[in-house]
């Protein structure tokens, strides 16, 4: 296709060039001027020829770039495809042509073509994601983008500051992560006027201006989210106004239905950006001359009178009466160039709609990593208690400190992650109070101790790894999540921190929406594996209502999200171990009453333990009950089975699941089998929990199995209360599991 051929364009144009081709305007050629039209022209056709074929029923949605092409081309001009990262929105159709993305891929995705680069036909027209150009996969909700484009940047800066970091490694997610980056690359990301009005983007700016990123922010400004206009979003109706006070940043406003004032701007933005001085700040001022989409009837709430305004300052017809003025082209070469865009763009959608779709049965693939299987084989290491040795590049491993006697959860934790950040440099630390000291020179001057972490799971790493490697976020936590996706997208291997599971609310968009969609919905083209700990639970005394809550099914009910649950020290330093270096995100909870624990104690059991994901512990074998439970009701229900035992010689065989996702069923279904009768304990409350999936399960699969009805033993449904009278009576106590238990044997 004449107008969309993947070779890059020059991100500034020579002098010599500029000369040779006579006048520039503001450093673009004539010749780069009649691109530009082509391009534009190009994305209004495409969205135009989309609306036909929505509207006969051939591709089944459309949302129009129209009016916020001459941003996307200017863009596309100023930056570099395939060396700086592009975070954009779906209004970017003329961005992506600029950058090389093709009309006939783009048609690929309006049918839903299993060729579609994008996504494989599993995202919506207009949701970019084309790889090579490093145009990083879109999803829908708005705003989200922008975090993750902070972290995108905040990758390319440790890599470039870090270079040995980027190469590959054997036996773990780097085998398959290519890492590229360059000292000077600028991360892309545009947004609508509407979505300023997102936390998310409050957040990204505050992260951009503290750490000086080089991100360029687009704030593509059609006065319009869907039917909202402007002045409800944003107090005073003007962004640019509101942001002014960020610190480090190049501010800059414009015409954005004018391309070549467009592209003096964004020039000048990335050259703030790429000479390292921070982040910039364009506010474009578009039109949107077609409704929001094809679901939307833009005239129920925008009288003639104001489209009509907004049609004036259309970029087509403005584009055209330049090049006739300026003398670049006459009427007759613009007849020329449009038509020959019509005839490919016609070759392009007749082709792609002949175009094979998408077979039903890949539906799961590509949900976790096609690579590394976290269950296999390879993730089941034994413990080595004696390890004395330094490791292997001369400095003592966090082994061969005198851990031959048992630690609590907390301290294998803390060892496990040290080995790790000293075998992998590619893992990162973040969170809120996870550093030291913020104030480095208080470590220096040895003035203080440091804190790391509320529950000092993360004490001493900074000290020992450098602030690049384990710092403090700000109080959000979405920031965190966020930020760790774009940062992962990359190659990096962040292992952050939510420091109560209460508070992990915030980041559920960026969980439920984000993380874990990225390698489906990119058809395996980006992943992003982080790592999220996260402290959870109750049995606090006094916790109450905000520091006790779990609610792990929340988690396991995502696609995509490994979710693991250890119980004891040793289990928690082998599961995080494998949590680390395989190739998918997950949820680390970690219970907070089982920090410190006697119960569970072990020594530190080497550099390179793990323990494969699904895959219960037998804590006790038995034959006449089977208890499932995880987390904090293993100690529990370990107890009360004692008792049973004791009292009334009942063996009961305690299953503690140690990952609930993916989680060992062959293990289940094999002791339920053999001793026809099926308990299920879990903190979280009763109904709708994680227990009740297993409760179901069991009754489905092994009903001539069972002897007795499944039983669940779990918190009330209500909330957990602060004083321990009511917090004992909500949350399962051993005296509860045990009269379950007496209760099922008996039945
Ligand atoms: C978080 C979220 N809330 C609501 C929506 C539905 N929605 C899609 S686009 C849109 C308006 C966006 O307006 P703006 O940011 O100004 O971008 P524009 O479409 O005007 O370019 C809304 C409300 C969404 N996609 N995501
Ligand atoms: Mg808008």
């Amino acid at each position: 296709m004449a107008t969309t051929k993947t070779d890059p364009k020059p991100a500034a144009v020579a002098d010599e060039d500029i000369k040779k081709a006579g006048k520039s305007y503001q450093g673009l050629t004539r010749q780069q001027v009649i691109d530009a039209y082509r391009i534009v022209y190009t994305s209004r056709r495409i969205d135009d020829r989309e609306i036909m074929l929505k509207r006969q029923q051939k591709i089944f949605f459309q949302i129009s770039g129209a009016g916020h092409e001459a941003v996307g081309v200017a863009a596309g001009f100023a930056l570099k495809p395939g060396y700086d990262w592009f975070y954009p929105y779906y209004r970017d159709r003329a961005l992506c042509l600029a950058l090389g993305a093709t009309p006939y891929e783009m048609f690929l995705q309006a049918v839903g073509a299993a060729d579609d680069p994008s996504s494989g036909g599993r995202q919506m027209p207009s949701h970019w994601g084309y790889k090579r150009l490093n145009i990083v996969t879109q999803s829908s909700p708005t705003g989200t983008q922008i975090l993750q484009a902070v972290g995108c940047s905040e990758a390319g800066r440790f890599f470039a500051g870090h270079p040995e970091a980027g190469k590959k490694a054997t036996g773990d997610y780097r085998q398959f992560k290519d890492v590229v980056f360059h000292g000077d690359e600028v991360t892309y990301v545009s947004l609508g006027d509407g979505t300023t009005s997102e936390g998310e983007f409050w957040e990204a700016l505050n992260t951009a201006s503290n750490r000086k990123l080089p991100v360029l922010f687009c704030i593509e400004d059609n006065e319009y989210a869907i039917s909202v206009p402007v002045e409800v979003q944003t107090p005073g109706g003007n962004i640019s106004r509101l942001v002014t006070g960020f610190p480090n940043f190049h501010f800059d406003e414009v015409d954005g239905t004018d391309p070549v004032t467009s592209y003096a701007a964004l020039r000048r933005a990335v050259d703030y950006c790429r000479s390292g001085n921070g982040p910039a700040f364009v506010h474009l001022h578009v039109i949107r001359p077609y409704s929001h989409s094809l679901s939307d009837d833009e005239r129920l709430y925008r009288p003639d009178i104001e489209r009509q305004r907004d049609a004036a300052r259309d970029p087509i017809t403005r584009m055209q009466m330049f090049l006739i003025r300026e003398g670049i082209l006459d009427e007759k070469g613009i007849n020329q160039l449009e038509k020959q865009v019509d005839d490919d763009l016609q070759a392009a959608a007749d082709r792609a709609l002949e175009a094979a779709p998408p077979q039903p049965d890949t539906i799961k693939r590509y949900v976790y990593s096609p690579d590394l299987d976290p269950t296999s084989s390879s993730f089941d290491t034994q413990p080595v208690f004696t390890q004395a040795e330094a490791s292997g590049d001369g400095k003592k491993s966090a082994a061969s400190q005198p851990h031959s006697q048992p630690k609590t959860m907390a301290d294998l934790i803390n060892a496990t992650l040290r080995d790790e950040m000293r075998r992998d440099e590619r893992i990162v630390i973040f969170g809120e109070d996870v550093a030291d000291c913020s104030r480095e020179e208080y470590l220096k001057q040895k003035m203080i101790k440091g804190k790391g972490g509320v529950f000092k799971l993360t004490a001493g790493l900074q000290c020992d790894f450098g602030s690049d490697r384990v710092f403090n976020s700000p109080l959000a936590e979405a920031n965190i999540v966020g930020r760790a996706t774009g940062m992962a997208t990359r190659g990096l291997k962040p292992v952050v921190e939510i420091q109560f599971f209460d508070y992990i609310w915030p980041a559920m968009m960026q969980l439920r929406n984000e993380l874990p969609l990225i390698r489906w919905r990119s058809n395996n083209a980006f992943s992003a594996p982080v790592v999220l700990r996260v402290a959870i639970g109750g049995y606090l005394t006094g916790g109450a209502i905000y520091h006790s809550q779990c609610g792990e099914s929340i988690f396991t009910h995502i696609p995509g999200l490994r979710v693991v649950f250890p119980s004891n020290a040793l289990d928690a330093a082998g599961l995080l171990r494998t949590a680390i270096r395989c190739d998918d995100p997950v949820l680390f909870l970690e219970h907070k009453r089982l920090y410190r624990e006697t119960f569970g104690r072990a020594p530190y059991p080497g550099p390179d333990y793990m323990i494969p994901f699904g895959k219960a512990k037998i804590v006790q074998p038995g034959s006449d009950l089977s208890v499932i439970t995880y987390g904090a009701l293993v100690p529990r229900a370990l107890q009360a089975a004692q008792r049973l035992e004791r009292e009334h010689q009942v063996k009961v065989e305690l299953i503690d699941l140690r990952c609930l996702n993916p989680f060992d069923w062959e293990t289940i279904a094999a002791s339920v089998q053999k001793t026809n009768r099926a308990l299920v304990a879990y903190e979280d409350s009763l109904s709708w929990g994680y227990g009740a999936e297993i409760a179901a399960r069991i009754a489905d699969d092994l009903f001539e199995h069972l002897d007795a009805p499944v039983r669940r033993v779990a918190a009330e449904d209500t909330f957990v209360a602060y004083q321990p009278i009511l917090e004992n009576a909500i949350l399962p106590q051993t005296e509860d599991v045990y009269s379950a238990m007496k209760e099922l044997t008996e039945f």
